[in-house]
């Protein structure tokens, strides 16, 4: 099965209705799925993709030099050669990674680098937005009750971030993977993936990885374990993990709409009847969350949640 393209022009007229149900199915039966039409200007999003592609050029030398995940990977075809049994590197992604911060200094070659990622951002923050008081309306929340969980009721400003993935051609993709299977902390991931090198996956309902397949320009959406939280269990974070590939570059460029790390997270709405679960989920600080979440990103999110409540019950 296909991940859910969906045409987001549909939501502004007569085929609204029909739209928020794509919508409300892509976020409950994968928690992914590509939007289309989204209205970010097709000019912009060549430019967007020239810059990064322009920027990882100077990177390139480095990657293939020293990144770490290159050199366990020539260590182990090296021991295979000597005849020790094959392994795969284990702890290391495939990938080259930068992330895009309003304090830190960003990339200043290309030159129309910060301009044109800066226009990028606040249009993705727009149809950030746009999509969050979707999906409030889909779970019956009030409008604008996620930033303002996320922002701790105004007292912070949610947090916003991109990062700038580049998965190089590598010789041995059985060996390694591009990024470990994972599901997201935060709240709501917008990635802009490359148009044609593919590789990103998501596991389904079923138990099966499926592909996320590249569709020129289309910005792919899945939700974050806070958005699992509020929702309390209505939207799950999906698993999803990026293959290396022989041949071709990938990009992907994601964006992340996260609670601020003062946020408190809790379930927003009662329990489905049929979410499997015993009861309510717990609620905690977004901050203690990621202190467990960068120890445990690649394990199951049930113990975060619990280590993270934790700290919370030790506290009040
Ligand atoms: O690069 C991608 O396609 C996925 C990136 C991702 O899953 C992540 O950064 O958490």
């Amino acid at each position: 099965m296909a991940i859910p393209v969906i045409d987001f022009s549909r939501l502004d007229g007569d085929e609204r209705a029909a739209a928020l149900a794509e919508i409300a199915a892509g976020f409950e039966e994968w928690g992914f799925f590509q939007l289309v039409n989204t209205g970010i200007p097709d000019e912009l999003l060549e430019r967007v993709k020239k810059v990064c592609s322009d920027c990882y050029k100077l990177r390139e030398e480095g990657f293939n030099g020293s990144n770490p995940a290159v050199k366990a990977l020539a260590a182990l075809v090296e021991q295979e050669g000597e005849g020790l049994a094959p392994r795969k590197v284990e702890g290391m992604d495939w990938e080259d990674v930068f992330t895009l911060h309003d304090d830190l200094p960003w990339p200043s070659i290309p030159p129309t680098f910060k301009e044109t990622m800066m226009e990028y951002r606040t249009e993705l923050k727009k149809l950030a937005e746009k999509l969050l008081g979707v999906m409030e309306e889909l779970l019956g929340l009030e409008e604008g009750q996620t930033t303002k969980v996320f922002s701790k009721d105004g007292d912070f400003e949610p947090f916003y971030g991109t990062k700038v993935s580049h998965y190089p051609p590598c010789p041995r993709p059985e060996m390694v993977d591009g990024l470990r299977a994972h599901t997201d902390a935060g709240g709501l991931i917008l990635l802009f993936q490359d148009d044609r090198v593919g590789g990103l996956q998501v596991l389904g309902r079923d138990g099966r990885w499926a592909d996320v397949q590249p569709v020129e320009n289309a910005i792919v959406i899945n939700t974050g374990d806070q958005i699992e939280v509020m929702s309390n269990g209505r939207y799950k974070s999906a698993w999803h993990r990026v293959l290396a590939t022989r041949d071709g570059n990938r990009r992907s460029i994601a964006s992340f709409y996260n609670p601020a790390r003062a946020a408190t997270i809790a379930p927003a709405i009662p329990a489905a009847a049929d979410s499997g679960t015993d009861g309510d989920y717990p609620s905690f600080s977004f901050g203690d969350y990621m202190e467990v979440y960068i120890k445990q990103k690649f394990q199951d999110k049930e113990p975060r949640f619990a280590a993270a409540a934790a700290i919370k019950n030790m506290v009040d």
